[in-house]
């Protein structure tokens, strides 16, 4: 019995080899089940966008296709203009053109598993840039090939660790999140609050939303301040809702800077204005640039190397020491 068991445990072994190597000429097989990338000297891919709303989206779109023309290969583009659910759509009209990966920018963290799912089943590698998917529904390294972008959660406890040192851990705290459901949102917030809640001096008395947007942002920040006109601090999730409530700051007659204290992420150009400008007080970069990055990964993919299951990107931190040193570079 032990001898025909270990024969035929042989032959089993060949012949998972012989797929094996077979899948070698095809992309290299995943005992996971993750689709393969085979190598080709070119690739056409596509990237599902989650909106053109601000800087941060654009420089993180021109980066895509800059380097996607670098490489020679065809970029599929889509633009979901806010929508999660026309960003599923996106993705499965890149699965029906047969596109060998796909770059997504899942807007929120659960409409879009679907949309990851059914690209796996039809054989198609997908990498995540820039936001995840919930970690419960759908695995790096399992449903997608793996995850690259800041550490949202990092960068808001960036944000309130600078706070503590700026106002001595006393405050009054007034939060603009980012859009519902993404995954920046989420995390920022996390990462933010925490630190507050080491802090006895520092209290959040509000937090809603202005969905990442500078005018949302505005309104929302005019209502915040109205109902609490004790605020002395305003964190926003970027810095475009950042510059919206400096503009709701000063509408109301107060100082940006000066009566109310503003720290934020991204480090976009007029960001780092503001800083300078002194109406900002902090932003904890968040890179847009995503381009060589996610095309290196699928390379590497293509190749059989080991992805490991996020990649993060290097956020910088800018305050009143370096903002004018960095603007030039922004976006
Ligand atoms: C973060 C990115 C966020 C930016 C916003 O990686 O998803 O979306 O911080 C953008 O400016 O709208």
């Amino acid at each position: 019995m032990v001898s025909t068991l270990r024969f035929s445990m042989t032959r089993r072994a060949m012949l998972l080899a012989s797929v094996a190597i077979a899948a070698g000429s095809v992309g290299i097989a995943h005992a996971d089940g993750l689709p393969p990338l085979k190598p080709k000297a070119t690739y056409k891919v596509g990237f599902a966008q989650t909106e053109s709303n601000n800087p941060w989206r654009l420089a993180q779109t021109a980066s895509m296709q800059e380097e996607a023309k670098k490489l020679g290969w065809q970029l599929v583009y889509t633009d979901a203009a806010g929508s999660a659910a026309k960003q599923v759509a996106d993705v499965n009209s890149m699965i029906a053109q047969g596109v060998d990966a796909i770059f997504l920018s899942p807007r929120e963290e659960k409409p879009l598993i679907p949309a990851v799912m059914a690209a796996k089943k039809a054989g198609i590698p997908v990498f995540l840039i820039d936001r995840n998917v919930d970690a419960t529904l759908a695995k790096p390294g399992v449903d997608y090939v793996t995850f690259i972008g800041s550490d949202f959660v990092l960068e808001g406890k960036q944000a309130g660790e600078w706070l503590v040192k700026a106002t001595g851990g006393k405050a009054i705290i007034l939060e603009l999140e980012g859009s519902t459901g993404s995954s920046p949102a989420n995390d920022r917030k996390k990462g933010f609050d925490d630190i507050i809640a080491a802090n006895p001096g520092m209290k959040i008395v509000a937090s809603q939303t202005g969905d990442f947007a500078r005018d949302k942002g505005r309104q929302v920040a005019e209502s915040l301040l109205q109902a609490h006109p004790e605020a002395t601090v305003i964190y926003a999730h970027n810095d475009e809702m950042a510059i919206g409530a400096i503009a709701a700051i000063e509408a109301a007659g107060k100082k940006p800077g000066k009566d109310i204290l503003i720290v934020s992420i991204d480090g976009e150009k007029d960001g780092l204005q503001a800083i300078i400008d002194g109406k900002m007080g902090a932003t904890v970069e968040c890179n847009p640039r995503f381009g060589p990055a996610a095309y290196a990964a699928a390379i590497a993919y293509s190749k059989g190397e080991k992805i490991p299951p996020t990649m993060v990107n290097k956020d910088n931190f800018y305050d009143m020491s370096n903002a004018a040193a960095s603007i030039a570079t922004s976006y």
